[in-house]
């Protein structure tokens, strides 16, 4: 389609897959992430048929944000889509035993990294004058679980941004979709529980959770309806998962 997608969080999981899935479309990329040898072989990979732009940045360093899009050479100057994918949940303790460390790390990557990234980019997609903004939320947004607390917390603040940027965006005619999974089988796990494998595999035992492709299909899906359409906010689960909460294990 020749787009311009910047994807955040784009050497892993829902970053990465749809990186493969816009890149099938036609559509060129920037791609970002901290692992710059996952984005150069990413590039690799993808090279060819689109072009891709890696640029390495963490989210939460604000300088680095800025100056990184500031460093788009004039040709990627103008953005059509940006998914701010990036983000991660740390621990999964009650509210009295979950480190500060832990919660300062996802609100400075899930929320101030979003604006960051948001607020850098916003020039570069009113430029495209059919800008389309895609945040990812979670169902942890929507339903408030034990020892979610702050993660919880997090993914409603995306929620609730997402709607005022949908407002405040109205007059530049910029799609904002907030796009709230289920439990998704990605490195989302083996991050939230530092590296513990075996209590990581234990959240997908008993059912068949989302993949990282099946969300980066339904991201495709809504940047690419036509320009009058906008999905504003969806839910996605599968189909073992009710909610937030909710999930049929078969043990
Ligand atoms: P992964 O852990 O597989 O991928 C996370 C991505 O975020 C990586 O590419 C990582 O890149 C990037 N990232 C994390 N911290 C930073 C940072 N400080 N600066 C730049 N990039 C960063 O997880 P998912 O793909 O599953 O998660 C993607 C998003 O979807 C997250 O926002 C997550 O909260 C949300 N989500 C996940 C669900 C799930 O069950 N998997 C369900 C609902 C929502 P790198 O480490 O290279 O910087
Ligand atoms: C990730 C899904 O259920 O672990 O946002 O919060 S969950």
């Amino acid at each position: 389609m020749n787009r311009t997608i910047l994807i955040t969080g784009a050497t892993s999981g829902f970053g990465e897959a749809c990186a493969r899935k816009f890149a099938a479309s036609g559509d060129h990329l920037i791609i970002t992430g901290r692992r710059e040898e996952r984005l150069g072989k990413l590039k690799q990979e993808l090279e060819g048929k689109v072009q891709v732009l890696p640029l390495v940045f963490d989210v939460q360093d604000k300088a680095a944000v800025f100056a990184a899009i500031a460093s788009l050479p004039e040709t990627w100057k103008k953005i059509d889509v940006l998914i701010n994918n990036a983000g991660l949940a740390l621990g999964r303790d009650y509210f009295d035993d979950a480190s500060l460390q832990d919660w300062e790390t996802m609100i400075d990557t899930n929320v101030k990294g979003l604006l960051y990234v948001t607020k850098a980019a916003l020039p570069l997609l009113i430029a495209a004058d059919h800008g389309h903004i895609i945040n990812l939320g979670s169902v942890a947004a929507k339903d408030i679980y034990e020892k979610g607390n702050v993660y919880c917390g997090t993914k409603a603040a995306v929620d609730a941004i997402s709607h005022g940027m949908r407002i405040d965006l109205l007059r530049h005619g910029i799609k904002v979709t907030a796009i709230h999974p289920g439990a998704a089988d990605t490195e989302f796990s083996d991050v939230r529980f530092k590296g513990d494998a075996s209590q990581a595999r234990k959240i997908y035992e008993g059912f068949t959770p989302l993949s990282a492709e099946d969300v980066a299909d339904t991201i495709h899906y809504s940047a690419s309806l036509p320009a009058h359409v906008c999905l504003n906010d969806i839910v996605m689960t599968c189909t073992a998962q009710a909610d937030g909460i909710y999930i049929y294990k078969k043990m």
